[in-house]
C-alpha cells in the first residue's frame, strides 16, 4: 500500500449482520482505507451500500476479487471461507476470518488482541476471529489467569438472536408480535437454520446453539471449550459450557465460574485485576444495583463484568457475569482490531 492512500480492504459478507457492523466499525474507528471492495454471495450481489458518504455496489465474490487487496475481512459463513480464503491469500491478501472454518487449524492464529496479540505474527495469510461467546469470556479470564492462575472454567451463556443472522432477528420480532396478538408462532430459522426442527424463540429459551456433536454438546459449546484452551495457551484447562439462546436482539451474557490456582484470593483482588485489564469495564456495585445488561452493552466495544462473588463452598471458586455486544467485540470490532494490529506492528 502507499502511505498516502491507505489500504485496500475487502469485506466479504458485506450485507450480513456482521458485515454491516464491520463497515460501521471501519467508519467509526477511521480505519486507513485507500480502496474498499464489498463482496457477497451471488444472492446479495448488486446491493448498494453507503460507506463514508460514498455508495458502493456489492460484487459477487470470486478468487480474482482479491487481486490487490491488502486485508480481507471474511464473514459470509464457513463454506464461503473454505472456498475463498486460500484463494484470497494466493492473490496477496491477509484474511481475517470470522467463521469457524479455520479456528482450530494449527497454522491459523486465533486472536483476541487483548489476550494473545503476539500470536498474530505466526500467521500464514489467515487469522481467525474466535466465536463471539469465546471472545468476551477469554477477555475476562485473561487478567484473572495472569494474576491468580486458572484451574477450571464453567460457563452458561444467555445469547442474543443476532448471532444467528438477520433472519433470526426478523424471526424474533415477527414471533413477538404474533405472540402478543394471540396468533400462532411460525418458526423456520432457530435454533439452527437448515435443521430438521425449529422452535419459537419469542418468550422462550432454547438450549441449542449450532448443531449437536456426538458427545452431546452443541458445536457452539465445543467452540467455546476448544477455542478458550487455544487462545489461553492451556490445552489441559478444564472448561465446560452450556449455550442457551434467549429472546433479545443484541449482546451475549454469560455466567462464568472460575477456580483460581492461588490461595487467599478475595473478590476485591479479582475486581482490581479486571478493572485494570484492557477492553474490560467493571460494573459491579450490588448496593447500587450496578451490573451489566445486554441492552446497556449493545452498541459498545467493551466487555462488561459484574456480580463478582466468591463461591460459598470452594475457597478458590468465583462467579462472574460477563456481557458484551456479540456483533462488535464478539465479531466486527475484534476483526477490525486484528487488522489494526497487523498494520501497527507491521505484521501484514
Ligand atoms: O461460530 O448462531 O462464529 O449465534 C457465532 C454465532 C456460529 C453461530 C460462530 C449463533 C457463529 C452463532
Amino acid at each position: 500500500m502507499s502511505e498516502v492512500t491507505g489500504y485496500h480492504v475487502a469485506v466479504l459478507g458485506a450485507t450480513g449482520a456482521v458485515g454491516q457492523k464491520m463497515l460501521e466499525t471501519l467508519e467509526q474507528k477511521q480505519f486507513p482505507i485507500g480502496k474498499l471492495t464489498l463482496l457477497s454471495s451471488k444472492r446479495s450481489a448488486g446491493t448498494n451500500i453507503k460507506f463514508n458518504d460514498q455508495v458502493y455496489t456489492v460484487e459477487e465474490a470470486k478468487p480474482e476479487s482479491f487481486e490487490g487487496v491488502d486485508i480481507a475481512l471474511f464473514s459470509a459463513g464457513g463454506s464461503v471461507s473454505k472456498a475463498l480464503a486460500h484463494e484470497a491469500v494466493k492473490h496477496g491478501a491477509v484474511v481475517v476470518d470470522n467463521t469457524s472454518a479455520f479456528r482450530m487449524n494449527k497454522d491459523v492464529p486465533l486472536i483476541v488482541p487483548e489476550v494473545n496479540e503476539a500470536d498474530i505474527q505466526k500467521h500464514n495469510g489467515i487469522i481467525a476471529n474466535p466465536n463471539c461467546s469465546t471472545i468476551q469470556m477469554v477477555a475476562a479470564l485473561k487478567p484473572i489467569k495472569d494474576a491468580f492462575g486458572l484451574k477450571r472454567v464453567l460457563v452458561s451463556t444467555y445469547q442474543a438472536v443476532s448471532g444467528a443472522g438477520n433472519q433470526a432477528v426478523e424471526e424474533l420480532s415477527d414471533q413477538s408480535q404474533a405472540f402478543l396478538n394471540g396468533e400462532d408462532l411460525e418458526a423456520n430459522i432457530l435454533p439452527v437454520k437448515g435443521e430438521k426442527k425449529h422452535y419459537p424463540i419469542a418468550f422462550n429459551a432454547l438450549p441449542q446453539i449450532d448443531v449437536f456433536q456426538d458427545n452431546g454438546y452443541t458445536f457452539e459449546e465445543m467452540k467455546m471449550i476448544n477455542e478458550t484452551k487455544k487462545i489461553l495457551h492451556d490445552d489441559v484447562l478444564p472448561v465446560a459450557a452450556t449455550c442457551v439462546r434467549l429472546p433479545f436482539f443484541t449482546s451475549h451474557a454469560e455466567s462464568v465460574y472460575v477456580e483460581v490456582e492461588d490461595e487467599n484470593v478475595n473478590v476485591e483482588a479479582i475486581q482490581k485485576a479486571l478493572s485494570e485489564a484492557p477492553g474490560i469495564v467493571l460494573e459491579d456495585d450490588p448496593s447500587n444495583q450496578i451490573y451489566p445488561t445486554p441492552l446497556d452493552a449493545a452498541g459498545k466495544s467493551d466487555v462488561f463484568v459484574g456480580r463478582v462473588r466468591k463461591d460459598l463452598d470452594q475457597p478458590k471458586g468465583f462467579h462472574l457475569w460477563v456481557v458484551s455486544d456479540n456483533l462488535l467485540k464478539g465479531a466486527a470490532w475484534n476483526s477490525v482490531q486484528i487488522a489494526e494490529s497487523l498494520i501497527k506492528n507491521n505484521w501484514l
